[in-house]
């Protein structure tokens, strides 16, 4: 059946409502940028802005497989994953999505989707197979490969240089990064790449979720390395990770060709007012730079907030002022993946001015159980972004959800659970956009299921369903409902 004909039947089953184009819907009124001319009538009050990028993003160790191939090195996910009783099934990324050699259809994968951008990790043990030292041309070379066939393709390549896969000899000799060591040794990886890629990459993010790798690696020990560092130990890890990024984007500055964008992908803790007064929403930007004040806000303000060190004490980092400013390198952009959110509320007996509301039991979530649905943080997190750090471009570099998806008699896999949290995320992202907040792109989280870190393959995020026996690839329900966003620039 070709793709056309399996899109007619969607539309169908899925409701004239929810996919024709001839609807026409009230006009709010009250948004007279968004009344573009070329709009069509379907589109009034739910349209992006020209030019926005629509993307989809994966990452190296959770769809490439091939880890033993043209020199990669060993990273700190495969002694992870190789030991037994980390990952759900005891899974492990050697094969994965076997991306590495199914990467020309994989593209073309995208091209049906739709997307105008691809946001990919580099292996950093494919490039330095001991994360220092000698250099391994034919991991690069990868790169290359799929950099040149996404461009044919129309397909803009974002580029990210730490998305966990730490190469597993700076873990042995560091102590990963816990040593100053894996942040220097990160900065000349990432000079070294930047200079080989830029000709063609043009947007770069340095480290993927500092929130997610050091806490859920060296605090709660459930992602590799596993640890279950002391608290002091553990802010001295934060601090080396964004000294890694600083130090990474003055070597990519120093690198690149001109022109070449540099950001970071962060899961910022998102604060959302609970009540859209203007004190709620004043306790929520304070929030926001208190919850993030270990990465983000630093990175952002150059400083510690006084009340973060204030509350670690003798626990605070050791640092000193010329890594502040390195830390805090100015960048083209902030990119940030966005999933769930915290509620807050203002709360002036709390030094901080908010405190957090509780979360009931019954708070809706997706199978994985850290992802409470909350579509109200894609308007408030890139909102915050802007706000609090006048930040000027700002990128949407995940958004995706788990869903229990299991292919129908048919052989489809009806992710409408996918389909209305992708809406009703959209909506939210819609209207920060339309108050002029500069989100200049999104990436869906993710092009197709994939090896989901601890919970191994059984928690499937894609737009594409994946029969790992086979490696057959089959759009989902939510892939129809992301092409027709892409192709109207619009919520469909
Ligand atoms: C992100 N949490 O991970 C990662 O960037 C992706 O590699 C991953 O596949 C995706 O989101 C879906 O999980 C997270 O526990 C993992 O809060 C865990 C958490 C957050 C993000």
């Amino acid at each position: 059946m070709s793709k056309g004909m399996s899109r007619r039947t969607f539309a169908k089953v899925a409701g004239a409502a929810a996919i024709a184009s001839t609807v026409e819907l009230p006009s709010l009124g009250c948004n007279a940028a968004s009344q573009s001319k070329a709009q069509t009538p379907a589109n009034a009050g739910r349209d992006f802005p020209p030019g926005f990028i629509w993307g989809t993003a994966t990452a190296a160790y959770q769809v490439e497989g091939a880890v033993k191939e043209d020199g990669r090195g060993p990273s700190i996910w495969d002694t992870f994953a190789h030991t037994p009783g980390k990952v759900v099934d005891n899974a492990n990324g050697d094969v994965a999505n076997d991306h590495y050699h199914l990467y020309k259809s994989d593209v073309q994968l995208m091209k049906s989707l739709g997307v105008k951008a691809y946001r990919f990790s580099i292996a950093w043990p494919r490039v330095f197979p001991n994360g220092d030292g000698s250099a391994n041309p034919k991991g690069l070379d990868f790169y290359n490969r799929l950099v040149d066939e996404l461009l044919a393709n129309g397909i803009q390549p974002f580029a990210t240089f730490y998305h966990w896969d730490l190469p597993q000899s700076l873990q042995d000799r560091f102590g990963g990064w816990e040593g100053r060591e894996t942040a220097k040794a990160f900065g000349d990886y990432a000079g070294y790449v930047a200079s080989r890629l830029t000709d063609r990459v043009k947007h770069i993010f340095t480290i993927n979720e500092f929130g997610a790798f050091v806490e859920v690696g060296y605090r709660w020990g459930r992602h590799a390395p596993g640890l279950q560092l002391p608290v002091g130990r553990l802010n001295q890890t934060r601090h080396h990770a964004v000294l890694g990024h600083g130090l990474a984007v003055q070597a990519i500055r120093a690198s690149a060709k001109r022109g070449t964008k540099v950001g970071l992908a962060e899961n910022i803790t998102i604060p959302v007012p609970v009540i859209e007064t203007p004190t709620h929403i004043e306790a929520a930007e304070r929030a926001m730079r208190e919850m993030n004040a270990q990465f983000l806000t630093v990175i952002q303000e150059g400083k510690y907030t006084d009340w973060y060190l204030k509350s670690a004490g003798a626990d605070a980092p050791k640092f000193t002022a010329e890594e502040l400013k390195i830390i805090s390198s100015p960048l083209d952009f902030v990119g940030i993946n966005v999933y769930t959110a915290q509620f807050v509320r203002p709360d002036e007996s709390s030094p901080a001015g908010y405190a957090n509301v509780p979360r009931p039991k019954s708070f809706p979530h997706a199978p994985s159980p850290w992802l409470y649905v909350a579509p109200d943080a894609l308007y408030w997190g890139p909102r915050h972004v802007s706000k609090v750090w006048g930040a000027k471009e700002i990128y949407i570099t995940e958004n995706g959800c788990s869903s229990s998806d299991e292919p129908a008699s048919d052989g489809r896999v009806y992710d409408t659970d996918r389909v209305s949290y992708l809406r009703a995320y959209l909506t939210q992202l819609r209207r920060a956009t339309a108050e002029g907040v500069p989100v200049r792109g999104y990436f869906l989280w993710s092009l197709m299921d994939n090896f989901e870190w601890a919970d191994g393959y059984t928690n499937r995020f894609g737009v594409n369903y994946v029969d790992y026996a086979t490696q057959k690839r089959t759009p989902k329900l939510s892939a129809d409902f992301y092409h027709e966003v892409i192709a109207r620039n619009a919520l469909a």
